[in-house]
């Protein structure tokens, strides 16, 4: 293959951008004659029907040559005879009918295409419409590269099912969605204005996601008013051009909440008559309705087992209603009950699997059973949810999670592809043969036809989508994999920061090494050797709260007590979960000595002192990983901030706000943890690091007036656990101390909280003159679910750089309090050059 690239500068660098067009960007590049010889003269678009996605080919061509190159370009429809240079895009089908027969075309399946960019007419044919629609789209992409190789190849999918979930609830919030309300509901009703869902639709589509399922699995019955289903119609009409099929989320409840009847036993002859009622009503507004996603028997959602029905037989119910009208059924796997931690074989993670490996085979042939990666709750490691060794004759489809809910939130960046191939290429040895995870979702290893991957996305009306500009290289991610889960992290990323912020080759070195560390530095900040997650898990599933996973039935224990921590899995003196995987894999974790550290306490409770392969202690591990992590979090900001210039200002200032606070809050996860475990287990770090900061005043320390202390709860979210508060919710504080530090240029680093329901102003200040001032504003800035306590999700630590002190100079804060917000602070650190605390 020859690679023709004709790199041009990327105008516009500096022309301000919002993110809305993602990676649809097209943005400006000059073309030389060379290249002016490469671009098509005119587009043939094999379909002149205006909703039909080989008619949307031809536009997105038109706009992207135009949006690219600045030249206009003509769409026809009915003949491919061309002059000149020319794109034509169709199925193989229209091809063949307008113009005749075509040569080295290989079989496609699925939504597959074939591309040919080496003659002066470029052929684009997809095996379907919405094949050629991703062909034009991946032409769209070469050309947005500036990348004219001469290439034929034919791709196609690994799977049919290649969806997105939104968790978007009827009155417009989302649930667990961080980039604003939704696009699609507000006030109960279905929005008027869908230029956002169109918008949705391109990306979608230039992913080669095929159906979005819009409304969320804790679903609301009145998505089934008349009123709304003329709305759902109006949303599929918008998204149908571009391929992309609408799916809804059921309330298993609705027959009895929604439909009046006494009933939702889904053996019940009314229930059934019901459901397939309604079915009928939703394909009259969506004749191209994908199927159903079902979430029953969960956390509170209502489902058959209430009435002792088996959760087959909760799914059968809608296949049978779906099947006439070639719809299929996404039943969740994520089924639980509550559990007592006093038992010592009780255990979450083992659930699935009981649930449903007994049903295996009863499920009718259009119903998937939607699996989450691991089996508790999208954790920064878990490994593999074994449900997908145990079921053998049963569709099955892996859920993702976009939106970063355990993980950040989207205020952090973290770069997710590496974290899922630990997943897609895990080896499962069933039947003692090769059988990776993505083999068996995709349908291949056990022949199945139906199967595939669904993300949580979780999109909202903010111009970024997800609430941040470098979020999206996920989303991005998860089509690239969705299609092909062999695809290279790093190849795809790049792509990615190619048609997001052009070809500065500093620009695509930073992005990729920031995101490609990014998910290891915050696994190493957060819960590492598989503990799971430290987030709080009660609360905000954001910041640290370690005890949180404890002492309650949620099932997401660690089990930590002064001297060891961890879950026993095994079936030797544990709760037996590893005995769920083929038997490889589970003499493999059965065996301490053969559990790779990562998931040492997945599978294993330990001493603190339990020494890992690595040789360290799990406690200095810890200690170590949790510095390390934070340290690697400073370093993503400098990365970003070696780029100023080079990005337009919009996007620069709105990611550098992002990783500035990242920086911050991971050094508050990485002492929230390591006192939290220092204080448990009484053993000491060995660099002596932890509860150790030689370079910090405690707020409490401080000379105060209109302030108090005030003991934060959890203890290890303030620096020696108390923080000052103004004493009234009138009272300007103010915290004085004199600087007993040499003289010299310090960083100035204050932590302070910033809770929700109010915006208090701080301001600091060295013998009288400001150094810097800051409002208590998070709640209007970043992306996470807002806290009103004083806690590991409301602190923060901002950074005032270059501050000139000397020895006896008066350091003071004064904070002025707003609304629930009591200009809350912890302490201030003068930092000299390189030290990071
Ligand atoms: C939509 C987790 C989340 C819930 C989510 C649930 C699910 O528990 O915290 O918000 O509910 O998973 O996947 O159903």
């Amino acid at each position: 293959m020859r690679v023709l690239f004709f790199l041009a500068p990327l105008l516009g660098s500096a022309t301000a951008e919002n993110g809305l067009a993602g990676w649809l960007r097209h943005a400006s590049l000059s073309c030389s004659h060379q290249c002016q010889s490469k671009l098509p003269a005119n587009i043939i678009a094999l379909n002149a029907t205006e909703s039909s996605p080989v008619y949307t080919a031809g536009i997105e061509l038109q706009q992207g040559l135009k949006g690219i190159y600045g030249s206009h370009v003509d769409i026809s429809h009915d003949k491919c005879q061309t002059p000149s240079a020319a794109v034509i895009v169709g199925t193989l089908e229209q091809y063949r009918k307008t113009c005749g027969s075509l040569k080295d075309v290989p079989d496609l399946d699925g939504d597959g295409f074939w591309i040919d960019t080496k003659d002066t007419v470029v052929h684009i044919l997809g095996s379907n419409e919405k094949g050629a629609l991703y062909g034009a789209f991946e032409y769209l992409s070469m050309l947005a590269q500036g990348n004219f190789s001469e290439v034929a190849y034919a791709t196609n999918p690994v799977a049919p099912i290649r969806w997105v979930n939104e968790w978007d609830n009827m009155d417009g919030s989302i649930e667990r969605g961080y980039g604003g309300p939704s696009i699609f509901f507000k006030d109960g009703a279905i929005v008027e204005d869908l230029t956002r869902v169109k918008q949705y639709a391109r990306l979608l589509a230039s992913i080669r996601v095929n159906a979005v399922v819009v409304n969320n699995v804790n679903a609301n019955a009145t998505l089934l008013t008349t009123e709304n289903l003329e709305g759902l119609g109006r949303i599929a009409d918008v998204f149908r051009p571009y391929g992309v099929q609408v799916g809804v989320s059921l309330n298993y409840a609705s027959p009895e909440t929604f439909g009046g009847l006494d009933t939702f036993d889904p053996l019940d002859a009314s229930v059934i008559k019901w459901w397939t009622n309604i079915t009928d009503q939703i394909y009259e507004h969506v004749p191209d309705l994908a199927g159903y996603l079902v979430k029953a028997n969960s956390e509170g959602q209502p489902g058959p087992l209430t009435y002792n029905r088996t959760l087959a037989e909760g799914a059968n119910l809608f296949a049978n209603a779906l099947q006439p009208h070639g719809g299929i059924v996404m039943f969740r796997a994520f089924v639980y009950d509550q559990l007592n931690e006093t038992n010592w074989t009780a255990d979450r993670a083992k659930a699935a699997v009981e649930f449903f490996k007994e049903l295996d085979g009863k499920f009718d042939e259009n119903v998937v059973v939607q699996i989450k990666y691991g089996p508790i709750d999208f954790q920064v490691r878990e490994p593999v949810s074994p449900l997908f060794a145990n079921l053998f004759n049963t569709s099955t489809a892996i859920e993702l999670q976009v939106t970063q809910e355990y993980l950040g939130q989207q205020s952090h960046l973290v770069y997710l592809p590496p974290l899922w191939k630990t997943i897609l290429d895990f080896d499962l040895r069933i039947d003692h043969k090769a059988s990776l995870t993505r083999d068996v979702y995709s349908g291949k290893h056990f022949n199945r036809k139906l199967g595939g991957s669904a993300a949580v996305v979780n999109v909202g009306t903010n111009t970024t989508w997800l609430g941040s500009h470098l979020a999206m290289s996920n989303l991005y991610a998860y089509g690239r994999l969705a299609w092909d889960p062999t695809d290279d992290p790093k190849g795809m990323l790049q792509d990615w920061i190619r048609l997001t912020f052009g070809f500065d080759e500093k620009v695509l070195d930073a992005i990729t090494q920031m995101s490609m560390e990014s998910w290891p530095a915050y696994e190493n900040y957060s819960g590492n050797l598989g503990i799971q997650t430290l987030t709080d898990i009660l609360y905000t599933h954001y910041g640290p709260n370690p005890a949180s996973q404890d002492d309650n039935g949620w099932g997401q224990w660690t089990r930590a007590d002064r001297t060891s921590i961890g879950m026993d899995r095994t079936v030797s003196n544990g709760t037996g979960y590893s005995g769920q995987y083929p038997d490889e894999i589970a003499a493999m974790y059965e065996d301490i000595d053969t559990t790779p550290d990562n998931l040492l306490l997945w599978f294993h409770h330990v001493n603190y002192t339990h020494q890992l392969h690595s040789g360290k202690t799990v406690i200095q591990h810890f200690y170590d990983a949790h510095y390390s992590g934070a340290e690697t979090a400073q370093y993503l900001l400098a990365q970003w901030q070696s780029l100023k210039g080079k990005i337009d200002e919009e996007r620069y200032e709105h990611v550098v706000r992002r990783l500035e606070y990242q920086a911050g809050h991971s050094i508050i996860w990485r002492d929230a943890i390591n006192d939290f475990y220092h204080n448990l287990s009484g053993i000491p770090d060995q660099f002596k690091r932890v509860g150790r900061h030689p370079w910090r005043i405690e707020a409490e320390n401080m000379s105060l007036d209109g302030y108090r202390p005030y003991t934060v709860s959890p203890f290890e979210t303030a620096s020696g656990s108390v923080a000052i508060v103004t004493t009234s919710n009138e009272t300007v504080g103010t915290a004085t101390t004199n600087i007993k530090l040499p003289s010299g240029t310090y960083d100035l680093a204050v932590n302070y909280y910033d809770l929700y329901g109010g915006k208090s102003q701080w301001g600091v200040y060295v013998n009288d003159k400001k150094v810097g001032e800051w409002q208590g504003n998070n709640e209007d800035v970043f992306s996470h679910t807002p806290s009103i306590y004083l806690d590991g999700h409301s602190a923060t630590r901002l950074k005032f750089r270059d501050v000139k002190v000397k020895k006896g100079d008066t350091l003071k804060i004064i904070g002025k309090p707003d609304g629930v917000e009591p200009a809350p602070l912890d302490y201030v650190a003068l930092l000299p050059q390189g030290i990071v605390d």
